[in-house]
């Protein structure tokens, strides 16, 4: 069975100058911070598929931790928001936000 890490070399794409390049996924937003370790594994997932969401640091911006209140009715983080459309759906559960990414992405 292959490692994780020669798996991670294969799943990325590098340039010629052998910068790993980085897929920007429009219509995502993880909200996390730093030192949160289920907020880490999530970004170590966007990392391995090669795609950057944009980050909303919840320990940064009020605004940012009140929307992630708003939406789940609670004040963990992460929490991916998913724009669908004319829809919004998030998902707050680290185990769920990396299902869903493997199986958007990988
Ligand atoms: N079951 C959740 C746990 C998330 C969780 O406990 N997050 C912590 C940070 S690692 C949190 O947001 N705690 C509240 C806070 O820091 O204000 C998951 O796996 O996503």
């Amino acid at each position: 069975m292959s490692s994780w890490f020669s798996r991670f070399k294969k799943s990325s794409k590098r340039s010629k100058s052998g910068k790993r390049e980085m897929k920007k996924i429009e219509g995502l937003a993880l909200y996390h911070y730093d030192a949160c370790p289920f907020c880490m594994r999530v970004r170590m997932t966007l990392s391995s598929l090669a795609i950057e969401v944009e980050l909303r640091d919840t320990r940064d911006s009020t605004e940012y931790a009140q929307e992630v209140r708003a939406a789940t009715g609670q004040g963990t983080v992460p929490v991916l928001r998913i724009e669908e459309g004319e829809t919004v759906r998030w998902l707050s559960e680290s185990a769920e936000i990396v299902a869903y990414l493997r199986q958007r992405f990988a």
